[in-house]
């Protein structure tokens, strides 16, 4: 089952599938205050001081729990009047303050489900107007069709060789009102850039499953110079149980196997996405139109 075919909405179903990504309105203006105010309630507990950080970083496990319930407690209920059948798998706040610093660079998330047969999201939310000034996530439309189905915690991104450049020109902004959320694949490839503002940006996300899809996490590991996966059956609980940069020593996986990654050139990705350079730059010179870039 893939997330793009839970949409209510067929406008969404269709335009998830095709580009990836969705922007849509998602939290009522007191949905927004209340996670606000419960982010200052908290927000010194999590103890990470960079200038980046979400809260599943927090060393401190309690603060990722007391984190997880509540933002889902309010995103969870908003998103189940937009797609049916899913199942949260953590959620989270993304906390950018600004600098120079603040940036992150092109990335895919995890997978949390065994890919192709089922897919995921990421939900991200900002409780602040967001820009490029501020943060704004940008995503590479059409990302989601690369196939590197299994993306293991540790492990590095298969267009590592690609300049940094040039990646970044494939990059498209995405402008958002505080209480809107962007629904992306989890394979997309996004990015944000330097909060160059003198205020936080504050955005509440959480990742989606099909309800339908067991949930599972994979680990990169480096034996004898052969990279591996190790795969585990999780739960629900696992993103607040275990912080991210902990090592699952605990735990059995279920599956140990050699980790074939297929390094990929510039070219080799413009095809995947179907990039034209052409409508880009049409399209960009249109966007001070647009309230949302949909290329
Ligand atoms: O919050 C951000 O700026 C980036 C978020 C992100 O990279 C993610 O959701 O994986």
């Amino acid at each position: 089952m893939h997330i793009a075919d839970l949409f209510i909405e067929k406008i969404y179903r269709d335009k998830f599938a095709k580009q990836g990504y969705v922007v849509l309105p998602l939290l009522e203006k007191k949905e927004v205050d209340a996670l606000l105010q419960f982010y200052e309630q908290i927000k010194s507990s999590a103890g990470v001081e960079k200038p980046f950080y979400t809260s599943i970083w927090s060393d401190d496990k309690a603060h990722r729990q007391t984190v997880n319930d509540t933002v889902n407690r309010i995103l969870f209920p908003a998103l189940q009047k937009k797609l049916l059948a899913i199942q949260p798998v953590f959620a989270n706040f993304m906390v950018k303050g600004s600098g120079d610093n603040s940036a992150l660079i092109p990335h895919q998330d995890w997978s949390f489900v065994e890919e192709p047969k089922h897919d995921s999201a990421t939900v991200w939310c900002p409780l602040i107007d967001v820009n490029k000034t501020n943060g704004n996530l940008q995503v590479i439309p059409g990302s989601h069709l690369l196939n590197n189905y299994v993306r293991p915690r540790f492990a590095d991104a298969p267009f590592r060789e690609i300049e940094k450049a040039e990646l970044k020109k494939l990059l498209v902004d995405i402008p958002m009102k505080a209480g809107e959320a962007i629904i992306l694949n989890s394979r997309m490839i996004h990015a944000s850039p330097n909060n160059t503002s003198n205020k936080h940006r504050i955005v509440a996300s959480v990742v989606l499953a099909p309800q339908e899809a067991t949930l599972f996490h994979w680990e990169y590991e480096q034996n004898d110079d052969k990279p591996l996966t190790k795969k585990y059956s999780i739960k629900d609980d696992f993103f607040y149980a275990y912080s991210c940069y902990e090592t699952l020593s605990d735990l059995i996986p279920i599956e140990t196997k050699s980790f074939a990654e297929n390094l990929l050139t510039l070219e080799e990705l413009k095809k995947i996405i179907g990039y034209n350079s052409v409508e880009r730059k049409l399209k960009r010179a249109l966007s001070h139109f647009l309230t949302h870039p949909t290329l």
